[in-house]
């Protein structure tokens, strides 16, 4: 089985394998016919053609049969895409600003990085918006990629169901350094992360360790 590093990076490539086996089926199918019928109804065994009219029985075949296999490919797809894009009982929202040419995600209590930092098994809101030009946020491991765009806020939802570091891109070329818009995305133990948000930011406002607000509703344990 496929290891994944999100709760829908499986999901999605179940949906690219099924489309791409309806793919080579269809192209070794449509390949072997060809050449059995430029064999079977070559000139030499039939130099006369003869006019075939009309076949209800085939056409209806040949119209039911590529609908439902697309329907198919367009619902599995759609059934995890409607699920992962309605997700409600969010953890954690950081807030994505995408410049030429850099990332930045801003924390609940103010904290901001130039990579991401998340906490394991909890469901994490990005709410992604540009500064300057189109970026888009990419994270192959997770199988997510979203448009980052002036005026507009975008968003993605990030499931991790195991720590570790993953690469993040930009795949919207938006300029002569897009290349430099890589960087990573740190999914942590939940007390861990807790640990990382707070760090520098209780002398930064000067108050006791306990008392600094988190700003987050993750629970811990
Ligand atoms: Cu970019």
């Amino acid at each position: 089985m496929l290891s994944s590093a999100s709760a829908y990076a499986e999901s999605v490539d179940m949906v690219m394998i099924y489309i791409i086996s309806v793919s080579v089926i269809l192209l070794l199918g449509i390949t072997a016919a060809m050449i059995y019928f430029v064999i079977k109804y070559n000139r030499k065994r039939h130099p006369k053609a003869k006019q075939i009219e009309g076949n209800v029985a085939l056409e209806v075949i040949w119209i039911a049969v590529p609908l439902v296999i697309v329907l198919s490919m367009f619902w599995y797809g759609y059934v995890d895409f409607y699920e992962l894009r309605n997700v409600a009982d969010l953890a954690l929202t950081v807030k994505v600003k995408a410049q030429m040419w850099k990332w930045n995600f801003e924390y609940p209590n103010g904290k901001k990085t130039d990579t991401l930092y998340i906490p394991v098994d909890e469901t994490t809101k990005l709410e992604m918006t540009s500064i300057d030009v189109n970026h888009s946020l990419y994270i192959p491991a997770f199988r997510l990629k979203e448009d980052v765009l002036q005026g507009r806020t975008t968003y993605m939802i990030l499931q991790p169901i195991k720590t570790g570091s993953f690469d993040i891109a930009c795949a919207e070329y938006c300029g002569l350094n897009h290349a430099y818009m890589y960087t990573k995305l740190h999914v942590l133990p939940k007390d861990e992360f807790e640990k990382w948000l707070n760090e520098g930011m209780e002398s930064k406002e000067s108050a006791p360790a306990d008392t600094v607000k988190t700003g987050t509703n993750i629970s811990a344990n």
